[in-house]
């Protein structure tokens, strides 16, 4: 079995920079503070209780990497305030800065999304998070993505921790599998961390308890100029983005994307200056419109 690196919460940037890039991942300690942990779980509850196991829609492949037994929901901003605090926690923005911000003018979110294991779910396919990609996941490729697993409760083994294979983001044969001895387990406390490369090995863990649900927030970044996740703008409308800070509209897709390029972009202008309100009135900006 295979270990991973736990640094405390006053690691630098630079410690945490300098083991994700040589084994792939690395958990920090209450990353974040348990007020925000508390809140936030208070403010998805529901959302938690309720949401449906398991995809609805989706071919085979996604059915499966969704997991049977595993509620996925995002629209994060949306649901919860304190979400913002979670988007803007320095040391992931500090590693996405460092690691995407050479390949892009900015980043965005890739995905803020709640991972629930349930009780009986199996493990998940052995995968690099920047597979989405295609052919930018491959030995050559520049990191395209960073994400946090962040647990909200306790990762276990028995409860599906995440599970990381250190060095892989370097192997030279991406279509290797892990052996067992390879595979190391993110067991974790409530506000720590995994924060690891797009281009690690790892799987969610199979459950294997009968009531413990494993509560895990996964956020992302991927550069700017490649399409995320999750539909932001439309996951997280104006009406809960307008009270948020301009770095986090950024973020959520509703600021046009470039310096060296353009994108993004309504009227080939930027977002916030061609639509006077963003609220969805949309209408009145039509050329020829009576408004
Ligand atoms: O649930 C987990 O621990 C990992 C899930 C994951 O890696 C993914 O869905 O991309
Ligand atoms: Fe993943």
């Amino acid at each position: 079995m295979a270990e991973l690196i736990v640094l405390p919460a006053n690691a630098s940037r630079e410690e945490v920079l300098e083991v994700v890039a040589r084994d792939g991942g690395v958990i920090v300690r209450d990353l974040l503070r348990q007020d925000t942990v508390n809140q936030f779980k208070s403010d998805i509850e529901v959302a938690a209780r309720d949401h449906p196991t398991g995809a609805t829609t989706g071919n085979e492949r996604t059915v499966e990497f969704w997991g049977g037994s595993t509620k996925r929901f995002t629209r994060l901003g949306w649901r919860s305030r304190t979400f913002e605090d979670i988007l803007l926690a320095p040391m992931l923005i500090g590693m996405a800065d460092e690691v995407l911000l050479p390949s892009c003018d900015d980043y965005w979110l890739n995905t803020g999304q709640m991972m629930i294991i349930g009780p009986g779910e199996s493990e998940q396919m052995w995968h690099r998070d920047a597979g989405n990609w295609m052919m930018l996941c491959t030995p050559t490729s520049p990191e395209v993505t960073i994400s946090c697993m962040y647990a909200l409760g306790d990762f276990t083994a028995a409860n599906g921790a995440t599970r990381v294979v250190p060095g892989s983001h370097l192997w030279d044969d991406y279509t290797q599998a892990p052996t067992a001895d390879q595979v190391a387990i993110a067991e974790m406390n409530a506000g720590d961390g995994l924060i690891y490369s797009g281009r690690v090995i790892h799987n969610g863990g199979a459950n294997t308890t009968t009531s413990d649900w494993r509560l895990g927030l996964h956020v992302s970044f991927v550069l700017g100029w490649l399409t995320p996740e999750e539909a932001l703008p439309l996951a997280t409308p104006w009406s809960a983005a307008s009270a948020m800070s301009e770095r986090a509209q950024r973020l959520l897709g509703w600021k046009s994307y470039g310096e060296r390029s353009r994108l993004w972009t309504v009227d080939y202008e930027e977002i916030s200056v061609a639509l006077k309100d963003p609220s969805g009135a949309q209408g009145d900006n039509r050329l020829g419109s009576s408004a």
